[in-house]
């Protein structure tokens, strides 16, 4: 069960639907993308990571992991986005996200574990491909930043790719490969149903809807796998999908995206030319 027990009063007074949630966080997306799809309303708390307000005692009261999102409702806290967005299907009404057919609830509770499996390496190429020109720290920067964080691995996450190595080409290429299987899992999945929870759109496509975008703004060769690519055009076609997502992606930033993906392309060290 996700759910934790936060040791803040303020927090378990809450009424209602709480999001702590970041912009682009592709883990807050796709907990938007499911409240959106189920019509639920809910308040926002905008946890902004790029000014390290999830290092803040207060945030690491509420979840000691210092991650975003967190989901309060009527004082319970629950983490983990794709508990998050299970918890959300039971919780409420609306269209039922969990297929009812036992294969296809296997298929999406599978899927759902990928999901939360590829995000190391989501994490890594978002950094590697669409962040590097931005959010390098220097020296000092690193040293507040580990000093507030209390995690291990994001202290070195951030050290490796703040250094002038970077990640190196291993760790670049084994990301890219979890991708390309993944993918090929979900291009197969389509070959035979039209959503990836079956014949009607479900929690799986919510999970992986987020994951999917954020591979094509790094310009992922998604002609490889035409099916998802199809599946990923109706995808974007759904209103909570530009609500949860395209909202919070302003034009200047979609166009600093551009920008670098096509420097890496003149470059050839794309994201293509690790695969
Ligand atoms: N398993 C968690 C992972 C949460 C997570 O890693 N969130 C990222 C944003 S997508 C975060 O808060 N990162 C903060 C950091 O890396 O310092 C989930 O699915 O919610």
């Amino acid at each position: 069960m996700p759910e934790i027990a936060t040791k803040r009063d303020d927090i378990r007074a809450l009424s209602g639907v709480h999001l702590f949630h970041f912009g682009l966080s592709n883990c807050s997306q796709r907990v938007r993308f499911a409240l959106g799809e189920k019509g639920v309303a809910w308040t926002s708390h905008v946890i902004d990571l790029a000014k390290q307000a999830h290092l803040t005692p207060e945030f690491q009261a509420l979840n000691p992991k210092g991650t975003v999102p967190v989901l309060v409702h009527d004082g319970r806290t629950i983490i983990d986005s794709n508990d998050i967005i299970s918890y959300v299907d039971d919780v409420f009404v609306g269209p039922a996200l969990m297929p009812a057919a036992v294969d296809d609830r296997a298929f999406t509770a599978a899927t759902l574990d990928t999901s939360s499996q590829i995000q190391g390496a989501l994490k890594l190429l978002s950094h590697e491909f669409l962040f590097k020109a931005g959010r390098r720290m220097t020296a000092e920067q690193l040293a507040v930043f580990k000093s507030k964080n209390p995690t291990p691995e994001l202290q070195q996450f951030m050290t490796d790719f703040s250094s002038a190595e970077g990640f190196g080409d291993v760790r670049i290429k084994a990301a890219a490969s979890e991708f390309v299987a993944a993918f090929a899992k979900l291009e197969a999945r389509l070959s035979s149903n039209p959503w990836l929870s079956g014949h009607e759109f479900g929690l799986a496509d919510t999970s992986w809807a987020g994951n999917v975008h954020r591979m094509a703004l790094m310009r992922f060769p998604l002609d490889r796998t035409p099916k998802l690519s199809r599946w990923y055009r109706r995808i974007k076609a759904r209103p909570a999908f530009a609500d949860a997502i395209l909202e919070y992606e302003p034009a200047a930033l979609r166009a600093a995206f551009k920008t670098y993906t096509l420097l890496r392309t003149a470059q050839r060290t794309s994201i293509g030319s690790f695969l």
